[in-house]
């Protein structure tokens, strides 16, 4: 027997290999252990394999997704039930033994003549209570290399373990390649299979779809933490600079383009994480981790003023895939809302050839990205790998919309905070496909991920204020407010509101309170547009942008009354949310 694999002394994983390579058939099994010479060869197989291209760039490759493999197949991603369920919403979901049943044959030699590659991971830090092991199987050497990047390496944590048989496992294969793409994307299927903690994935290279690690684990941790009373969030960490050198930790969940990422990496401040945490309660004390030590990140619009820090690691040395982009014939990688023009001869791109006056195709798709280590970023907080995590401080729950929802607004208690996240919506945008300006409900930015009933995981939300002696404070954001066609806030005035609730959160300012929550006084903004960005802040200003808009604000709870009207919902809940709307009235 492999060596690596004798030293874990671990029956199930031996069991579950077999299992899988009988099924899938590959030439060849490679187990990695935590060895920077197994990270290397990934790489090399990478771009043996011609999933990745070296640019000139030291440390950076790029990667191209199929065509029609460029986001998450949320109508192929389902969970296999054992009992049909009302989660409250919809949400895809297949009969477990019928899913099985589908897959198994569409897995049967799927990695014939291709090697597969075995890796041990950590979610969460290693060696703490929040960890969680994961036990990889992929014969995609660009979805190892990039969750080398995005995850802790486990192999000692796997072979430290005390309880051998509890980890998840991730079964992914990219199928048959050509030209280094995924062919059969037809026959896509990922499958989530809550019962035993495992999923199955085939016939794709994006990372949402492939990379069992993220998105794919997070529902089983979500299940999980349901089960062991624990959170599993969709949400960045990151900790807030206050005066004296204090720093106060805040998550915040958003929609995908309602400011997430620009939030976790606000000047001056430090980023923990930018997409999943695990929080739990320890001596009546709410902690939370980075469940990555990488960031998979939307590359358009990331550009030298906007996004200082990003811009910087994509633009030198050190190791990064770009995925999606266009890369010149001098193997530069260009890229939508860079504020850098492509050359006039064009490149190489997702599409095939592109030139400038393809003006119907963008430089790179919506989607792409990058993926990077958080140990490139200058700003990295350092404790992201404290097995202990952060205490966490504060929510902050991101929307966007134009006409309604003041730019931060501190939730009334816990129990109405967990009504405002309840209550995200998103604004579509011109940019994306479809009308501008529809509003979309994603309580939690969660409505993707959700293993479970919603009324369930608001239960253990409302919970969680009997577990802990503070329950984090919880703002609402909105940074997109417009006035006649125009934003009413400039991209960096978010660090303003950030600073505001940091004060928030000890006691340091007063606030007014409204119908729908605190809202900053004019005399503590104006201060801190001086000192964090040193703008004068005008009364015109403030009163346009924290004006309560009743009736629009009426119009929202209303929509949301009629959406949780239909679904059984905690008693304290709807509480919340009648007494939010009588308030209004
Ligand atoms: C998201 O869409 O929320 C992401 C990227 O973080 S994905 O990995 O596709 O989920
Ligand atoms: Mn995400």
């Amino acid at each position: 027997m492999d060596k690596k694999l004798e030293a874990l002394n671990n029956a199930r994983v031996i069991e579950v290999i077999n299992h899988y390579t009988a099924l899938c058939k590959p030439a060849k099994v490679t187990i990695m252990d935590d060895s920077d010479e197994d990270a290397a060869l990934l790489r090399t197989r990478a771009l043996e394999g011609g999933e990745e291209h070296k640019l000139p760039m030291a440390g950076h490759t790029y990667h191209y997704d199929g065509i029609q493999d460029q986001a998450r197949d949320k109508a192929h991603t389902k969970l296999l039930l054992t009992e049909p369920a009302d989660f409250g919403f919809e949400t895809a979901y297949m009969d477990r033994d019928e899913g099985l049943a589908e897959i198994e044959p569409l897995m049967d030699g799927i990695m014939a003549g291709k090697e597969m590659f075995v890796r041990f991971c950590c979610l969460g830090p290693t060696n703490s209570p929040f960890s969680i092991l994961a036990l990889q199987l992929t014969d995609s050497a660009y979805v190892a290399h990039s969750e080398d990047l995005l995850y802790r390496r486990g192999y000692e944590a796997f072979r430290n373990a005390r309880d051998k048989d509890d980890f998840f496992v991730f079964v992914h294969s990219a199928g048959e390649l050509v030209d280094g793409v995924s062919k059969n994307v037809d026959k896509r299927r990922i499958y989530v299979d809550l019962a035993q903690n495992r999923v199955f994935t085939i016939n794709n290279q994006y990372a949402g779809n492939s990379v069992g690690l993220k998105k794919l684990a997070f529902r089983l941790a979500i299940a999980r933490a349901h089960r062991e009373g624990w959170l599993a969030e969709h949400m960045f960490l990151m900790g807030a600079h206050g005066p004296n050198g204090r720093i106060t930790y805040f998550a915040g969940a958003y929609p995908s383009a309602c400011g997430k990422t620009s939030t976790a990496m606000i000047p001056g401040q430090s980023i923990v994480g930018d997409d999943i945490i695990y929080a739990r309660v320890f001596d009546r004390e709410l902690r939370a981790v980075n469940v990555e030590r990488g960031i998979f990140g939307i590359i358009e619009n990331v550009n030298a003023i906007d996004d200082p820090e990003i811009f910087n690691v994509l633009t030198h040395e050190g190791e990064c895939i770009f995925s999606n982009v266009l890369i010149s014939d001098d193997g530069v990688p260009y890229w939508t809302g860079s504020n850098v023009e492509p050359p006039a001869s064009g490149g190489k791109h997702y599409t095939g050839r592109w030139t400038p006056d393809m003006k119907d195709v963008p430089v790179s798709h919506k989607n792409a990205r990058y993926t990077i280590s958080l140990e490139a970023l200058a700003n990295r907080d350092p404790v992201l790998h404290d097995p202990k995590g952060v205490r966490l401080d504060a929510i902050f729950y991101g929307g966007r919309d134009s006409d309604t929802s003041v730019p931060v607004l501190e939730a009334r208690s816990w129990t109405h905070g967990v009504l405002l996240g309840a209550c995200i919506e998103s604004e579509t945008t011109a940019a994306t496909l479809g009308q501008e300006g529809v509003r979309k409900h994603n309580p939690y930015a969660n409505l993707d991920f959700m293993p479970l009933p919603l009324a369930k995981y608001v239960a253990d939300h409302l919970a969680l204020a009997q577990k802990v002696d503070h329950t984090p404070k919880v703002f609402a954001t909105n940074y997109f407010l417009k006035k006649d066609g125009k934003f009413l806030n400039h991209k960096l005035d978010k660090k303003v509101w950030l600073l505001w609730a940091e004060k928030r959160v000890h006691g340091d300012v007063e606030a007014i309170e409204t119908p729908v929550g605190f809202i900053p006084k004019y005399d503590d903004l104006v201060p801190l547009f001086r000192s964090a960005l040193g703008k004068d802040y005008s009364r015109e200003d403030y009163d346009a942008q924290f004006t309560v808009r009743i009736e629009a604000y009426r119009a929202k709870f209303q929509r949301m009354a009629a959406i949780f009207a239909k679904i059984r919902m905690p008693d304290a809940f709807m509480d919340e949310l009648n007494g939010q709307i009588s308030r209004l009235g």
